[in-house]
């Protein structure tokens, strides 16, 4: 079981290092590693379990922060009402961004990361649509368009897979500034 002490934290060289494609079909071993990537979102977003295991709730997770330089990722995005069905609840191998809108989003709360432990405030400017392909764990191709709030996830955990932190994309002298065009999501 993933807890929180298998998470690297920002500093660690892993997650600035751009982490390897995997390779098709994928071992047993990368094969679990995503189910229990997906475990631990779904632990996390349990207040029982999450209390028990003191684990900070997630909504994406990436291999590079189980220090894993692998190009898989996984996301829990629950439903609006607690007995809805989760939004998006998947492993994603080589995740690819093929195409994007022009127009930027934001969320107006900012973004936080399970590897950095303190609150870097600011918007984090990123694409308000995406079309993106991955596989799934059995090999299986896909091809997924996403907005908003789902679109800011996925590309968060692409970050990760990149070398990348939510925060590069911070203004560094004015956190909260952000062109005009950039809509802003609550
Ligand atoms: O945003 C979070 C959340 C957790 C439970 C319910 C609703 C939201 C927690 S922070 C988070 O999930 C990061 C995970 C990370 F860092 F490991 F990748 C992903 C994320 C947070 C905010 C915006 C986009 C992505
Ligand atoms: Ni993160």
């Amino acid at each position: 079981m993933i807890t929180m002490k298998d998470i690297i934290k920002e500093g660690h060289p892993t997650l600035r290092m751009v982490a390897k494609e995997l390779t098709l079909p994928i071992s047993d071993e990368e094969k679990q590693l995503g189910k229990d990537m997906l475990q631990f979102l779904k632990n996390s977003q349990d207040t029982e379990i999450a209390e028990e295991y003191s684990l900070r709730a997630g909504v994406g997770l990436a291999a590079p922060q189980l220090d894993i330089s692998k190009r898989m990722i996984a996301v829990h995005i629950p439903g609006v009402e607690e007995t809805d069905e989760p939004i998006i609840s998947t492993v994603m191998i080589n995740p690819k961004i093929v195409s994007h809108s022009v127009q930027s989003a934001c969320l107006t709360e900012g973004e936080g990361c399970l590897s950095v432990d303190r609150e870097v405030p600011g918007y984090v400017p990123r694409h308000s649509r995406i079309t993106l392909t991955y596989y799934d764990l059995e090999g299986n191709s896909h091809k997924m368009r996403l907005k908003n709030y789902q679109a800011i996830v996925i590309q968060h955990e692409i970050d990760h897979i990149n070398g990348i932190m939510f925060y590069d994309h911070i203004n560094k002298e004015h956190p909260f500034k952000i062109d005009d065009a950039v809509k802003v999501i609550s």
